[in-house]
């Protein structure tokens, strides 16, 4: 959340930050702003309430000049959305800032720094910092060493960039619990809160570690570790293409996320399977050595990724035989636990930087677990890092806000994982044989399920003016009712909620009548007798029923029962295929009551904040 660029070169920054802003604007969109030393050495800021095209149509007339310079994409946390708390920060008329996270300690250091006899402009915690480094750099005449006294007085979680009018070749940058990464130009250099927002001016990434602060000159990086020494960060290649971060064709990024899943679920098996097993050395060298050990599988996620750690306990229970446990990572980081002997710390995370699943792991570490497996999207990111076995998911960058490629790849990421823990727990060769060939055939039934866009399209004007809505499914389609909830709440604002379908007589029936859709999973497996009768109750009154199945499911078409039949698929992979078409139906529910798709309100991509 919130997004960073900053340039330092030898031609005009302000058309490389403004692009990278917008490319950034998945991560926050409240505000956005940019600061640029100007040639004759004063700092020239521009901020604007709203999205980046404001910034843009602002800037139009007089563009800010200069070879350094910094920028902002918010997503308020401390100070509401408006031009006064958008960042860059300054303090006084020489120094700005912008900064990702939350200053925990703000408020003591805003009352020392108001009696020290700064003024206080916003109402944010990034204000603090500013003055605080402002105030280190009048004692130092030292924007570096300003900016590391600072870091020692900071409690949260930041990642920071700064210049200063009197340093006018150099941006410093810092990070600690917030993503940065240094764009490697040729004879100019970058930095952004993600490689996307520098991809059209570099390919050449490093990647910081936490603690770590640089001094960016458009000929030379100089980084520090937390403990002061001089270090060498890698520099490597982006690997995805250029255009991953456009629309093409597309009318939305999510749309267009939804249509590239059956490539990406593809390229996330490719290389992690043969005809009839799972490779786990795909999944690390020392996966075989792991797994082996493995008693207990905790899994820690948030969002959609925790909706995929409901997925996979029951493959993990069910093919494996291994006790689960998942839970939300906020809940988990602020509790105590028992851990069982040999267990598996699973995190799962689309961006590697959600700041909740990187502090349990963090904890997690502490606590005494057998080993942490990431399931990430993002290469180099904190989560990947800082865990020592990774599978990462193929998707390619996601930039619609509400996770769809990201999901479907996660959930093919954790059903290898789970295959290849149930060989270590007595899976017969015929058995994994028949799991990984029902792999194999995803993506063409993912297609399939895509074909099925313009009926879809149609059933969703029943829900156009509807204010409330309830998902039920049974088994591993519960947790794929929970995501179809959460996409439409997310993106078209209708309230949802999802039950095991169990569940409707222990409630929420009471809720049940014609103005209340009830849509439902119900692929052919050993639950849909049950879900059947679950169906009646619903039905008898007066619910709208929208059902989800497959066509040997006899269910059909009638008075209040609007059916969509999905082709027959295997019940180890029906949760990744019956999530398509609910994906596509909140796009649709969105589209029609236009709302903004890619950016919905209040919401931001990569939770980087607690
Ligand atoms: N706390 C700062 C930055 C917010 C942020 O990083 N959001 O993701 C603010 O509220 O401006």
């Amino acid at each position: 959340m919130c997004g960073i660029v900053g340039a330092v070169s030898e031609r005009d920054v302000q058309g490389i930050l403004l692009e990278g802003l917008r490319r950034l604007e998945y991560r926050g969109y409240d505000s956005a702003g940019m600061a640029i030393l100007s040639q004759d050495g004063t700092v020239n800021r521009v901020r604007e309430l709203g999205k980046v095209a404001a910034l843009a149509e602002l800037i139009e007339s007089a563009p800010p000049k200069g070879h350094v310079g910094i920028a902002h994409t918010r997503w308020a946390t401390h100070g509401e959305p408006s031009r006064l708390n958008a960042h860059p920060h300054m303090s006084g008329d020489r120094l700005a800032l912008v900064h990702n996270g939350i200053i925990e300690n703000y408020q003591e250091l805003r009352d020392e720094l108001k009696s020290a006899g700064f003024e206080f402009t916003s109402q944010t915690d990034t204000e603090v910092v500013a003055h605080l480094i402002e105030q280190l750099y009048r004692a130092t005449a030292d924007l570096t060493s300003a900016v590391k006294q600072a870091t020692g007085r900071l409690r949260g979680a930041y990642a920071l960039a700064v210049v200063h009018a009197d340093e006018p070749d150099r941006l410093i940058v810092c990070r600690e619990g917030s993503p940065l990464v240094i764009g490697v130009g040729i004879g100019e250099n970058f930095i952004a809160s993600d490689q996307l927002a520098l991809l059209p001016v570099t390919d050449r990434f490093m990647f910081l570690d936490e603690g770590d602060i640089a001094d960016i000159r458009k000929d030379k990086i100089t980084i520090w570790d937390r403990d002061d020494n001089v270090v060498d960060r890698p520099t490597s290649r982006f690997e995805h293409a250029a255009d991953a971060a456009d629309k093409g064709e597309y009318r939305h990024f999510m749309l267009k996320e939804i249509y590239e899943q059956p490539t990406v679920i593809k390229a996330t098996m490719e290389g992690r399977i043969t005809d009839t097993r799972v490779l786990e050395q795909a999944l690390g060298t020392e996966a075989g050595k792991l797994l082996e050990n493995v008693r207990h599988v905790q899994i820690i996620a948030c969002g959609t990724s925790y909706h995929a750690g409901m997925v996979a306990r029951y493959w993990i229970e069910d093919l494996a035989g291994v006790p689960c446990s998942v839970e939300v990572a906020s809940e988990f980081r602020y509790r105590k636990h028992v851990i069982q002997p040999d267990t598996l710390f699973l995190c799962i995370s689309q961006s590697g930087e959600t700041a909740d699943t990187l502090a349990a792991l963090r904890q997690a570490k502490k606590a005494g677990f057998r080993a942490a497996l990431a399931i990430c999207n993002v290469a180099g990111s904190s989560l990947v890092r800082e865990s020592d076995l990774v599978i990462m998911t193929q998707a390619g960058p996601e930039i619609g806000v509400a996770s769809t490629k990201a999901f479907t790849t996660q959930l093919t990421a954790l059903l290898l994982f789970s295959i290849a823990l149930a060989r270590h727990n007595g899976l017969s060769s015929e058995r994994e044989a028949e799991l990984v060939t029902a792999m194999r055939l995803l993506p063409g039934q993912v297609s399939a399920a895509l074909a099925l866009d313009k009926e879809i399209a149609e059933l969703s004007r029943e829900f156009m003016d509807k204010h409330h809505s309830l998902f039920l499914g049974r088994g591993t389609l519960f947790p794929v009712a929970l995501e179809g909830a959460l996409k439409l709440k997310e993106i078209s604002y209708i309230h949802a909620e999802a039950y095991p379908a169990g569940e409707l007589k222990h409630g929420p029936l009471a809720l049940v009548d014609s103005e209340m859709p009830v849509v439902t999973v119900a692929p052919n497996n050993d639950m849909l007798e049950k879900l059947k009768s679950n169906l009646e109750e619903v039905r008898a009154r007066g619910g709208q029923l929208f059902v989800f199945a497959d066509g040997q499911s006899a269910l059909k078409n009638e008075e209040g029962v609007h059916v969509v039949h999905i082709a027959e698929v295997h019940p180890v992979t029906a949760p990744i295929v019956y999530t398509i078409p609910l994906q596509l139906l909140s796009y649709h529910v969105a589209v029609l009551k236009g709302t903004d798709v890619d950016q919905p309100r209040n919401l931001a991509k990569s939770v980087t904040v607690e």
